[in-house]
């Protein structure tokens, strides 16, 4: 009986062949025994996989078992949330980072002049957030171990030289990210083992402004059919730079928050990021995880309500509002 695979299995076929990391191996053999058709054809193939999977799995356990392993593309987090950079060579990467943040990074007028990630912080208004330079990736090309950043970012920044071949730049990126399920996709949403998405949050930066080819971004937008938002700056002139800081916090879906401690004014300098949606109860856990529950109540100031009113523990916050916890003995 023929097998009839569908182009998600050959998709996720496509991402476990270029694996590089245990890690990423076992998350596409477990894409490609999820999408796999169920039949009396495929029976084999799935007795295959979970074969390999097996083995994989015993081998990773006893490798995180021994030793100490140094991944160089596992970029901590820090500030209120991580957005990684993704592009081709020279296509301006490095110049975004340097232009936003104070990190040493390596701007280059030949290609693969960043070999490693280089974390540096923005800010927007008074959130820090941060933003991970990368080495580039061509057509057939992507360090080993290199996918790992972009699994565990936030928000991945697809970046486009306006000046350069746009139809061949965003083709490499695509590609890139569909064959590792790294978009957010709803039609084929992949999942690993704890029932996490795989797909990230993604948008383009169209740099070079300043040197753009006529018609480059609408040509662009022409091309793409997933739904990223587009904007354009240029490093060199610093142009769309502030729209770009405010399109990173925007895209985080987050709020701040400034708590004030009871009697004395609220630090206005050093706000609490949460997650948009959060609670009373959710700051309570963030500014003092032990004293959460004996939260009593809170004083809240900001949109909608009048200065200083008590509140519930279950009050959604806004951003920019201040509260002051009172916590019991
Ligand atoms: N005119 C202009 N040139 C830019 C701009 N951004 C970057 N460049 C130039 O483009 C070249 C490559 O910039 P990088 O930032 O090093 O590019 P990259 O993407 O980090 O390159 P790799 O690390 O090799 O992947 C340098 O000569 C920069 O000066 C821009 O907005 N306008
Ligand atoms: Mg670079």
């Amino acid at each position: 009986m023929p097998a009839n695979l569908t182009p998600q299995y050959l998709k996720a076929e496509k991402w476990y062949k270029s694996a590089t990391s245990t890690d990423e191996k076992i998350l596409a053999l477990q894409q490609m025994l999820a999408v796999l058709p169920k039949h009396k054809g495929t029976d084999h193939i799935k007795a295959d996989l979970r074969k390999k999977l097996g083995k994989l799995k015993d081998t990773d356990a006893q490798k995180k078992g021994c030793g100490t392993h140094v991944d160089i593309f596992h970029v901590p987090r820090s500030g209120s949330g991580q957005i990684v950079l993704l592009g081709t060579p020279n296509c301006g990467k490095s110049s975004i980072v340097a232009a936003l943040t104070n990190a040493k990074v390596n701007v280059a007028d030949f290609p693969f002049a960043t070999a490693a990630p280089a974390p540096g912080m923005a800010t927007f208004e008074d959130v820090k957030i941060e933003l991970v330079d990368m080495p580039p990736i061509t057509a057939d090309y992507s360090a080993p171990g290199q996918v790992g950043t972009y699994r565990n970012c936030d928000i991945i920044a697809i970046v486009i030289d306006l000046s350069g071949d746009v139809l061949d730049q965003i083709g490499i990126c695509m590609d890139f990210l569909e064959s590792r399920s790294l978009l957010i996709d709803s039609k084929t949403p992949a999942h690993d083992s704890q029932g996490n998405s795989l797909g990230k949050k993604a948008f383009c930066i169209c740099t070079k402004s300043d040197i753009a080819g006529p018609g480059a971004l609408d040509s662009l937008k022409e091309l793409v059919e997933h739904p990223f938002e587009f904007v354009e700056i240029s490093a060199e002139t610093g142009e769309g730079l502030e729209e770009l800081t405010g399109t990173f916090f925007r895209l985080l879906d987050i709020i701040r928050v400034y708590a004030k401690p009871p009697g004395k004014p609220a630090d206005m300098t050093d706000p609490f990021s949460l997650p948009a949606g959060s609670t009373v109860m959710d700051l309570a856990h963030v500014v003092h995880r032990q004293l959460a529950e004996k939260l009593k109540f809170a004083r809240i100031w900001g949109a909608g309500v009048h200065d200083g009113q008590n509140t519930q523990r279950n009050h959604v916050l806004n951003d920019k509002d201040i509260i002051e916890l009172h916590f019991g003995k």
